[in-house]
């Protein structure tokens, strides 16, 4: 195989969604509506999708690419599984929401109950919401009002949790050269509630529990990271972090990326954590918007109606909402074997990635634990923490990501990403993606 610098590589058309874009930007802030759609990190015109469907993605330019954003995370069946969209279809002859309690979201409160072992499940309509209103819960349980969280961790926008967060922060905060990732419009009366320690740093978090254990109401974590890049915790860290429960302080895994994609039962059931709360998203509703927190039943019984901590939502157990998602988690659970598929690809992919760079003579370090897995560029040796991650090459990563799209392979556009496998990716995309690869690490090695 013969390698090619950027240039040789194909130039697809992007007339239409240069054009969309250019429209969007004059009504909405960047053109999009979520910051790491708009290419910012690794520049380029942003691809406006038409249609999507198995491990597919097609733009309004009508190039097609395999997929491994997933949606960031919902679509581990692939886009558009039959089952769900049938599911979708059938609930939608029946209307589309009540502002009422419907069958649904019994259903899958039940489902997600029994594949995680929480004992009670409020719904809500994102990841952010579930993590906003499960550390309000945390704080009306305990009486406490100090939280923590990890360096590089991002558990959605809620003011007290956009402090040094990952995703799309910690890729602006390069951008910047900003010492730390935070956001405007958080006043630091906020900010000073939420402690910050290090991800995988056992003895600080040890350290920091014998200090201020008694005054914290929770600690919120990403069980594997995905929003610094993939960082994967080790056993240390996680029996550290269980301590917190010594001091009366509750745990809660942000499982909104891992939750059903680490395993059915989450990475808690791959890792063997014991949360007193959980937060879900992505894969929870299907592809359609819900979100959820759950856990202990004394706990989740202080939520209104029943107890003093208030929370609602006019969209809350939307009925389309829950028919995909409970056919996504009925299908997973019906499936034998999909979980090996995901490591099986996962496993194989980061070794393909590892190899290709190697030949390429391109320094980079790849982080992957089933089907979630990040290269990161520029550095070698281990990435557990979150300085190792933020070192990476985020210019190498923008000159591969450009030439992995124009070889028809969607890749997560920012360094500080996870990318997600599908149970309808390919031995066929795993092979073309290993050949793209090949020749983006060389375009990376000629810059
Ligand atoms: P949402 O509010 O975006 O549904 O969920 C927030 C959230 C909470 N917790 C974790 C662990 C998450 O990964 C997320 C959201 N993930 C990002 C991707 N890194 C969403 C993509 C985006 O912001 O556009």
């Amino acid at each position: 195989m013969t390698n090619s610098s950027l240039s040789d590589l194909p130039q697809l058309s992007t007339t239409q969604s240069a054009a969309l874009f250019e429209r969007a930007k004059v009504v909405t802030p960047g053109g999009v509506n979520s910051p790491v759609r708009a290419f910012k990190s690794v520049g380029g015109v942003p691809r406006f999708i038409a249609s999507a469907q198995g491990s597919r993605l097609t733009d309004v330019d009508g190039q097609t690419y395999i997929d491994y954003l997933g949606s960031w995370g919902p679509m581990i069946l692939g886009h558009n599984h039959p089952r769900v969209a049938k599911a979708i279809a059938q609930a939608l002859t029946h209307g589309t929401s009540y502002g009422a309690p419907s069958a649904g979201e019994v259903a899958l409160a039940e489902q997600v109950c029994r594949l995680t072992g929480a004992q009670k499940v409020r719904f809500v309509n994102s990841g952010t919401e579930a993590t906003m209103s499960a550390l309000r819960l945390a704080r009306g349980f305990t009486g406490r009002k100090y939280t923590l969280k990890f360096r590089g961790n991002y558990h959605g926008h809620a003011d007290s949790l956009l402090v040094e967060a990952g995703s799309g922060l910690m890729t602006h905060a390069a951008q910047l050269g900003a010492a730390a990732p935070g956001s405007a419009g958080v006043p630091e009366e906020y900010a000073s509630l939420t402690l910050v320690a290090d991800y995988n740093d056992a003895d600080s978090l040890r350290r920091l529990l014998n200090e201020r254990g008694h005054e914290l109401a929770a600690i919120i974590f990403e069980p594997v990271v995905g929003n610094a890049g993939v960082l994967i915790p080790t056993p240390e860290f996680l029996s550290a972090l269980h301590g917190a429960q010594h001091h009366g302080c509750l745990l809660i895994a942000d499982e909104v990326m891992t939750g059903f994609r680490q395993a059915l039962g989450g990475a808690t059931e791959r890792l063997s954590l014991r949360p007193d709360l959980w937060c879900w998203g992505k894969i929870i509703g299907g592809g359609l918007p819900v979100g959820a927190y759950g856990g202990r039943a004394d706990i989740m019984d202080v939520v209104s109606p029943l107890g003093p901590v208030y929370q609602a939502g006019t969209l809350s157990g939307n009925p389309l909402a829950m028919a995909a998602g409970l056919a996504t988690l009925q299908q997973l659970e019906d499936t034998p074997g999909v979980y090996q598929q995901l490591d099986d690809y996962g496993a194989a992919l980061a070794q393909g990635l590892r190899e290709a760079a190697q030949q390429a003579g391109v320094r980079v370090v790849v982080n992957q634990l089933g089907s979630m897995l990040t290269v990161f560029f520029g550095i070698e040796g281990d990435v557990t923490r979150y300085d190792q991650a933020a070192a990476a090459d985020t210019a190498q990563f923008a000159t591969w990501f450009q030439a992995m799209l124009t070889q028809g392979v969607y890749w997560a556009p920012s360094q500080f990403e996870s990318v997600f496998i599908s149970a309808a990716h390919t031995q066929a995309d795993l092979e073309h993606t290993l050949a793209a690869a090949a020749r983006a690490f060389a375009a990376v090695g000629e810059m």
